[in-house]
């Protein structure tokens, strides 16, 4: 892995910073009526994963597409509604998808990988994070059909029929596998796996939908790709991480709000480097309580190699200017 990070040098990026906090973001979104055609226009796609390093010269850029593209590539209907979110017509079973093979469903998203080869042309000197979501993650839409704030539908599969949704994490674990490697091999220069809802499961589920499906797409990923650092954001996972970290080994991990010096202790020895975690609401009220934030985490991460970002993504009401007071203050502190 090369030197991009040192305990010297703290680069910076934002969860989800391509996106309707950016007056230029919403300028373009209100011209297309979809969501997932402006994923899939790779032009469009690459100029929305630009607007942030234009406007902040961020340190990443991360491809502009979404998690849910993986169920749409498996022929799971697949919207997205103003003030609602995600639309899926929920499955019950992988039988009630009718794909073919999951070659075939990589070509259904050619145009994601054509938007990183534009993006490599156009931007060599920075850094380019490709990604999919977590196979949990993932699964908890295609189920639900929507976001949920008690996820009550999916743990009650999980209790009553816990073999059919492990048949569709397999799946989603090997599509996820080929799609990463793919990205890779197109150009992107890290990836990152993005498992939001990993927080919501305990024990053997935890096990079983979290690390395991994890552990797999680390280890496949990276024999194929040794060079290219891997992210891992089991999100929420509190004391469950020690677990995830003894099966899963990541270059990085992007932690929660949450984390114990015990967590920073270990990833020194195992040589992870930190990606966070500033909360997000901290960055949309601003004032001298972002600033003591910012402050907390340079302090707290001084002697770890870290990666500056938020505990989860940005949110739409974020106000321009605290961007860049946050970034200002990263890049300035001693
Ligand atoms: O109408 C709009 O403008 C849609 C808003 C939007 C955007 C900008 C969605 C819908 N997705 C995205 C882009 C996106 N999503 C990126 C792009 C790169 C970036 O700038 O970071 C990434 C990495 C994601 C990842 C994603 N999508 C996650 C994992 C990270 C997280 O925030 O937890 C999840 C859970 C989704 C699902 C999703 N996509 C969009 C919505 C509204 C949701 C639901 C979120 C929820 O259930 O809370």
């Amino acid at each position: 892995m090369d030197n991009f990070v040192t305990k010297n040098k703290t680069p910076i990026w934002f969860m989800r910073q391509a996106g309707r906090y950016l007056p230029e973001y919403r300028k373009l979104r209100a011209k297309e009526v979809s969501f997932l055609d402006m994923c899939f226009n790779s032009k469009l796609a690459a100029e929305i994963s630009l607007q942030p390093i234009k406007r902040f010269n961020l340190d990443f850029i991360i491809l502009f597409s979404d998690i849910l593209v993986i169920p749409y590539a498996l022929n799971q209907k697949v919207d997205f509604k103003e003030g609602i979110g995600p639309i899926l017509d929920p499955i019950t079973s992988i039988k009630e998808l009718n794909f073919k093979n999951l070659n075939s469903c990589l070509e259904k998203l050619n145009s994601v990988f054509q938007t990183i080869q534009i993006l490599k042309e156009k931007k060599k000197e920075k850094k380019l994070i490709g990604f999919c979501g977590g196979p949990f993650t993932v699964l908890t839409y295609m189920i639900q059909g929507r976001s949920s704030k008690t996820h009550s539908k999916i743990k009650n599969d999980i209790k009553s029929s816990r073999k059919k949704l492990l048949e569709i994490l397999e799946v989603l674990t090997e599509l996820s596998i080929y799609y990463l490697n793919r990205q890779i091999t197109e150009g992107a220069d890290l990836v990152m796996v993005f498992d939001s809802w990993a927080g919501i499961l305990d024990n053997e589920d935890y096990e079983d939908f979290i690390i395991k499906p994890n552990k797999i797409i680390q280890e496949t990923v990276k024999r194929e790709n040794p060079k290219t650092p891997m992210i891992f954001f089991p999100r929420n996972s509190g004391e469950k991480i020690f677990d995830f970290l003894k099966y899963v080994k990541c270059d990085i991990l992007s932690i929660s709000q949450k984390y114990s010096f015990k967590l920073l202790e270990l990833a020194k020895k195992n040589n992870i480097i930190l990606q966070g975690n500033l909360d997000p609401i901290s960055l949309v009220n601003g004032g001298e309580k972002l600033d003591e934030e910012i402050k907390r985490i340079m302090e707290d991460f001084k002697d770890h190699k870290h990666i500056f970002n938020l505990s989860h993504g940005i949110l739409p009401q974020t106000p321009i200017e605290n961007v860049e007071r946050t970034i200002k203050q990263v890049r300035e502190f001693k």
